[in-house]
Order: C-alpha cells, then sequence, then structure tokens
C-alpha cells in the first residue's frame, strides 16, 4: 500500500531535516509538511505544504481525510525553556495536539503515528547515570510534565484503541540546517555558529553540566527505524529512551577547540540551569538497542567535525 504522511510541526529543528529524510525515501508528493508558518525555502520548495494550527481538531481532521493519510508525525511542540515561560499555552499546544491526534487515530484516520517524548520526563529524583528505561519520573518543568502526560495517553490509545503509536525520549539534539528554539540543550548548537561567527559564546550553563545529546542525523535514523519496526518486539507503549553521547559545555568547548585553537567561552548560568540540573546525565537505551536494533553513529569528535563543516559550507 502506498503511503501518504503527514508532518505537524514541520518547520522546528527535527520537523525540518524528518521531512526532507521521508521526502527523499518515499517521494515528495506522498509527504505533506505542516505548521503554524513557513519554514526554510529549501523545505518549502521541497514538496507540498500546509499552514495549520496543531491543536485545531476539525482543521487535522479534514486534513487526514481529504489527503487519506497512513502515518503522522507529531513534532509540534513547545519546549522546555519557553514552556517555564508560558506554561498555560505549553499544556494547551502539547496537549491538546496529541490528544486530537491520538483520536483522530481512534476513529481510523491513519495507521501509525509518530510523537516525540524527552529525557524531560525526568526529574530531580531520577537517577542521573545511565537513566534506566522504567525509573522515576517525576519532571519538574511544564514541558516535562506534558511530555509525561502524553506518554501516558500513547499507551492508554495503543492498550485501549490500539492506536500504533510510537515514541522516543529525545535527548539534546545536534543540528545545523535549522537552529531549535526555546530548549535548554540550545546552547550545543548556538555555540557552533557563535564559534563560528564571532569567536566566543557565552553559554547559558555551566560548564561541568552533563547532559544527553544526539546530532539529529542519528536522531532521524533512529525515527525512522522505530516506525519501519515490525510492531510485534515493540515492548515500550510509553516512550523509549534513545541514547548517543553526553558532554558538559566545557567538553564540547575542548573539542571545538581541536578545529578553532582562539575559540573562548564564558559561563553565566540563567534560569535555564535549574532545568538542566534536574534532568539526567546519561541514558540507558538498551532496550532499544534490543527492541529494534538502535545503534548512534556520531561521536563527539564526529559531530564536531560534521557541524563546523556544515555550517562553513551553508552558514
Ligand atoms: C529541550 O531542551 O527542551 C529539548 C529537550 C531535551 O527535549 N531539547
Amino acid at each position: 500500500m502506498s503511503k501518504t504522511i503527514v508532518i505537524l510541526g514541520a518547520c522546528g529543528q527535527i520537523g525540518t531535516e524528518l521531512t526532507l529524510a521521508l521526502r527523499s525515501r518515499y517521494g515528495s508528493e506522498s509527504v505533506i509538511a505542516s505548521d503554524i508558518r513557513e519554514g526554510t525555502s529549501e523545505l518549502m520548495e521541497s514538496g507540498p505544504f500546509v499552514t495549520l494550527d496543531a491543536t485545531d481538531f476539525k482543521a487535522l481532521e479534514e486534513l487526514f481525510t481529504t489527503n487519506q493519510v497512513t502515518e503522522v508525525y507529531l513534532m509540534a511542540a513547545m519546549l522546555s525553556a519557553t514552556a517555564e515561560k508560558y506554561p498555560a499555552r505549553a499544556w494547551e499546544l502539547n496537549m491538546n495536539s496529541l490528544l486530537h491526534v491520538l483520536e483522530l487515530g481512534k476513529m481510523g484516520l491513519y495507521s501509525k503515528l509518530f510523537w516525540p517524548s524527552s529525557i524531560a520526563v525526568f526529574g530531580p529524583n531520577t537517577p542521573k547515570e545511565n537513566t534506566p528505561q522504567s525509573t522515576v519520573t517525576e519532571p519538574s518543568t511544564v514541558y516535562g510534565i506534558s511530555k509525561k502526560a502524553g506518554e501516558g495517553w500513547a499507551a492508554y490509545y495503543h492498550r485501549k484503541y490500539a492506536v500504533d503509536v510510537r515514541s522516543i525520549r529525545y535527548p539534546g539534539l545536534i543540528s545545523w540546517k535549522t537552529q531549535p528554539g526555546g530548549g535548554t540543550t540550545d546552547y550545543a548548537v548556538d555555540i557552533f555558529h557563535q564559534a563560528l561567527k564571532t569567536g566566543s559564546y557565552e553559554c547559558f550553563l555551566r560548564e561541568d553540566t552533563a547532559l544527553p545529546m544526539m546530532y539529529m542525523s542519528d536522531a532521524i535514523e533512529a525515527t525512522l527505524q522505530l516506525m519501519d519496526a515490525p510492531a510485534g518486539p515493540l515492548s515500550v507503549r510509553t516512550s523509549y529512551n534513545l541514547s548517543a553521547l553526553s558532554f558538559t559545555p566545557a567538553e564540547l568547548t575542548r573539542s571545538i577547540t581541536a578545529y578553532l585553537p582562539d575559540f573562548k567561552v564564558t559561563y553565566i548560568p540563567d534560569s535555564r540551569q535549574q532545568i538542566a540540573d534536574s534532568w539526567p546525565h546519561s541514558i540507558d537505551d538498551s532496550q532499544a538497542r534490543k527492541d529494534w536494533g538502535w545503534e548512534h553513529r556520531y561521536d563527539l569528535e564526529k559531530l564536531t567535525g560534521e557541524m563546523l563543516r556544515n555550517l562553513r559550507k551553508n552558514g
């Protein structure tokens, strides 16, 4: 059966690269990008685009019905730091979009859904090192609370209504095509732009703040791999832990100075430090490796080289 895929929130950091990857796999016309506003020219020129608010149930229903959609990727969300500023709006966007799409799955309007969760489901009482798949999830941010509730709803719709929803707890994602917006791990992208542009960077986290991170190509590969996996071995229907590497701002700085020896970083922690302090340092993703064969490809050295090379060429 041919696929018709919809990506909601296609113009964000993950949505942009996911849309391009899906289009190169399945053909431009089979992948409908949608967002509340337009994205990069590369994305906009690569195939069909629909302007749509992911919290509008009727608009979603019409889009799915008219196009006989088979798969949905719901990437629209407000990230951790912005969500602390606008808690009610974050809850409304992060929860209503998910509940609407799950309800449309229950109505049989598509057959498979991807929805991203985050390391933000963990909180200050979670074991920090090698955080297990099943452990304490007592998030201290609105974003984390919405992701934890979302995981519960995903598992519920799968169990009760057989909606085939699949999910990953993304760590901080590092990409050069699109900048993230409003997250706590954003420093790890900004730092590359500033290293090349000005040769210095003021980091909003302490230099010793270790966080789980991943290069975007690995995250896209994992997402496609999970969506391709046969349903049988998928033992987690909340959301899979996923890991590649962990580093501190000081370690990332060292990795960049191997290429740019004069690069200087100062550390002036702001309110995002508290969010980062509540998250794990590293993640145990053995369940994802076992259930669907996940393996990462990028370590810190390779990621740093790729980021600098691509930003120099395209930035
Ligand atoms: C954020 O920092 O809010 C996100 C995330 C870890 O989910 N990048």
